[in-house]
């Protein structure tokens, strides 16, 4: 399996296409604790290794030096991933040079002018604008018409959502997050990035502009898919889904009652209540358990797994609540997490929306009749205990 060092700044885009190849493959990276950009990939000894002194850069256990980001990925990566077939091979390289030919230059072109670091011309960003568009159209009717894609993935902009929700991807780049609004054009932003140019902050504006590169690439992604016609199109034409919990009786348990109640008052009122209002018959408790602890590393990722998972189960919380713990420490930790939801079968089953996450876990139905129930709510409710292995509770996030 690949192993070694990868040179890059923080945020760097193309450095996530190698982590998260690697988080697929399980490839063994270290990232140069000590890389400054402008300053280490200028040295002497950088440039022998690498003689165009860009990043990413790669250098194998075994001192081989790998540049260019599609190249490293590809290395790091695994057979899933490379393809395995010739033709597969040949899509990899073909959406390899999509990326990078179709939609990075036009999107950096449509994007850079609005942040201020590009002059702005109207003619120049429209023409990139439809450029972008061009190519998401292409890339749309592609998902459209593979029939294994057709059902789950409608559209790009669902297909790039399932992409970067999944547990690799989150991994590095956390949980990402869509703009809410189109970028305008601000003629101050464009001065003031010109204006400070003195010597002194030179190195200074160059990493900025670095990882100014690397938010613009984001922020291309979110303008490019929130602009997306035809992906607003396939989104009308979508029926109109009703909440999958409509479907199942009420019951007594006023479930939005509880979380309110839940929110206002301690544990100490709060638990006692739930066990007073709880309807066992059209209401189920459940465990559920995280599948990869040992691939669990800072805790702030894990947080933003659960987060993550909590924001893309949004339609759920009308029927469901949930209070899902994080244990443990830095490379030493585990997720799990007590769930309440209407019905008696596992929810998620019932929405194709709400599978993204769900088979990372293991979900066992807990019967409210028992001790060990009362004392798992009481655990997770409250924020307290440690998991099986002992690892002290560190971080909670509540469904509701
Ligand atoms: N095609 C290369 C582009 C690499 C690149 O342009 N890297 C920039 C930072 S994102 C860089 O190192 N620039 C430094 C320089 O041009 O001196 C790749 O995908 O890896």
């Amino acid at each position: 399996m690949a192993s070694g060092t990868l040179y890059t700044y923080p945020e760097n885009f193309r450095a996530y296409k190698v982590l998260i190849a690697a988080q697929y493959s399980g490839a063994h990276i270290k990232i140069a604790d000590d890389f400054v950009f402008g300053e280490t990939n200028k040295s002497e000894a950088f440039l022998k290794k690498f003689p165009l002194g860009k990043v990413p850069a790669f250098e194998t256990c075994d001192g081989k030096c790998i540049t260019e980001s599609n190249a490293i990925a590809y290395y790091v990566a695994n057979d899933q991933l490379r393809g395995k077939t010739d033709i597969e091979r040949a899509e990899i390289i073909q959406w390899f040079g999509f990326a990078d030919s179709e939609i990075l230059p036009a999107s950096c072109a449509w994007v850079f002018p609005l942040l201020g670091i590009m002059p702005y011309n109207k003619q120049n960003v429209e023409h990139a604008k439809d450029d972008v568009k061009k190519a998401l159209t292409a890339l749309n009717s592609h998902l459209l018409t593979q029939p294994n894609l057709r059902k789950p993935y409608q559209n790009v902009n669902r297909w790039f959502q399932t992409v970067i929700y999944q547990p690799e991807s989150m991994a590095v780049i956390g949980c990402f997050k869509l703009a809410e609004k189109t970028l305008e054009y601000d003629p101050k932003k464009f001065a003031e990035t010109q204006g400070k140019s003195s010597k002194k902050e030179k190195k200074e504006k160059e990493s900025k502009k670095e990882s100014k590169e690397a938010k613009e690439a984001k922020e291309s992604k979110k303008e490019a898919v929130e602009e997306l016609d035809p992906t607003d199109i396939a989104l009308a034409a979508e029926p109109k889904t009703t909440n999958p919990f409509d479907a199942l009786p009420k019951g007594s348990f006023d479930l939005d009652d509880f979380k309110r109640f839940y929110s206002n008052e301690d544990e100490a009122k709060s638990i006692p209540y739930f066990w007073q209002k709880f309807d066992p018959e059209h209401y189920s408790i459940w465990l559920g358990e995280y599948k990869y602890n040992n691939e669990l590393t800072k805790v702030f990722m894990s947080c933003n797994l659960i987060s993550g998972m909590y924001q893309r189960l949004d339609k759920m919380r009308k029927g469901a609540f949930a209070s899902a713990c994080l244990f443990g420490t830095d490379n030493d930790s585990s997720i799990s997490g007590i769930w309440v939801w209407r019905g008696q079968e596992l929810a998620f089953t019932l929405c194709p929306d709400w599978q993204v996450d769900y088979e990372s876990y293991s979900w066992t139905k807990l019967d409210p009749t028992k001790e060990e129930t009362k004392e798992l709510v009481q655990q997770y409710f409250s924020w307290t205990g440690a998991d099986k292995e002992g690892r002290k509770f560190n971080q909670g996030k509540i469904f509701k």
